[in-house]
């Protein structure tokens, strides 16, 4: 029996700093829509698609950071999403910022979670690599302040059997890591879902504009095919309140090309027939990881985090 599944990366245009939660989910009920319309069983919603990139904009009032953070999933006003996506019978992954206590301790995690089309929760990843800074930079034409108002995530890479398939998650910068990938690929993952929002410029280096999405799409490729899966990759993009990011959502397959990629900035959803048993070929030859890999030789990459020179002879 084949496994094809359908999926779609319901891509998301600019969420203003004025724009309500209510007027989000609108919108990501529109693309839902869509998405069932087109035939789709799973739809990726991007990084933290319920408010605009908050960690752009430097507060030292908690309690105007913790606007933007969800204390409940779902909560009444994420709700409707659920219970549409149960009456369609739709599959959804969504990015958001976490608010928790664990341990009496107060948390906030950069979160997405995968919902089965049951409406029943499949699992809920949270962002390990965080980039940016947490400084308040008065240089800079806009912040990044993911380490300031994020801790890093604590439940690893895990990945879930779903969707006839295995499907794993990570959030953003995570997707440029090969580590990322290669732990999940370890766990045999079949379909990578994550969500992004990528500002059009460096701010810690001056570099062409296109470079962006080079990289946004050669790390992906790369690490598609490199272990033998599918990647769903949603953007929020298009100028927040002036600040520009970049689009290309994707849909990616295991032999590392797009198979259908967003041409907008803005609202879009794109749908690609994912047949999961692609990955074998890959997983079983070039990518045999029980025949080819040489663990020995691999410490360093557990061991030591920054780059030690050798001695100067
Ligand atoms: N939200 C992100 O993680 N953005 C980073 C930017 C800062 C480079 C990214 O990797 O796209």
């Amino acid at each position: 029996m084949s496994r094809t599944l359908r999926v779609a990366a319901a891509q998301l245009g600019p969420i203003h700093l004025a724009d309500s939660r209510a007027q989000v989910i609108k919108r990501l009920l529109a693309l839902l829509e869509e998405a069932h319309a087109a035939g789709c069983r799973l739809v990726v919603f991007p990084e933290l698609a319920l408010t605009t990139f908050f960690p752009r904009w430097w507060s030292e009032d908690q309690a105007e950071i913790d606007a933007y953070f969800e204390t409940e999933m779902p909560g009444p006003e994420t709700q409707p999403l659920f219970d549409r996506a149960k009456e369609l019978g739709m599959g959804f992954y969504l990015g958001y910022a976490e608010l928790t206590e664990e341990a009496g301790k107060v948390r906030h995690f950069n979160t997405s979670i995968l919902v089965a089309p049951d409406g029943r929760l499949i699992g809920k990843y949270r962002k390990i690599h965080l980039p940016g800074h947490s400084e308040h930079l008065l240089d800079a034409p806009f912040q990044h302040l993911e380490k300031k108002y994020f801790e890093v995530g604590n439940l690893g890479f895990p990945v879930w059997r779903a969707f006839d398939g295995i499907v794993g998650m990570c959030i953003c910068n995570d997707r440029r890591w090969p580590e990322t990938f290669r732990v999940m690929g370890l766990q045999g993952v079949e379909l990578v879902a994550l969500g992004y929002n990528t500002p059009t410029e460096n701010i810690h280096h001056p570099e062409p504009v296109h470079l962006r999405m080079f990289h946004n799409h050669v790390t992906m490729q790369a690490n598609a095919y490199q272990n033998g899966t599918w990647v769903v990759a949603t953007a929020k993009c298009g100028a927040e309140d002036g600040f520009p990011m970049i689009g290309g959502s994707c849909i990616i397959a295991p032999t590392g090309e797009i198979a259908a990629q967003a041409l907008t900035e803005d609202d879009e959803v794109i749908a690609f027939n994912c047949d999961l048993d692609l990955c074998d070929y890959i997983k079983r030859t070039i990518f045999n990881f029980e025949k080819n890999r040489r663990i020995e030789h691999y410490g360093l990459i557990t061991e030591r985090t920054g780059v030690v020179l050798p001695p100067k002879s």
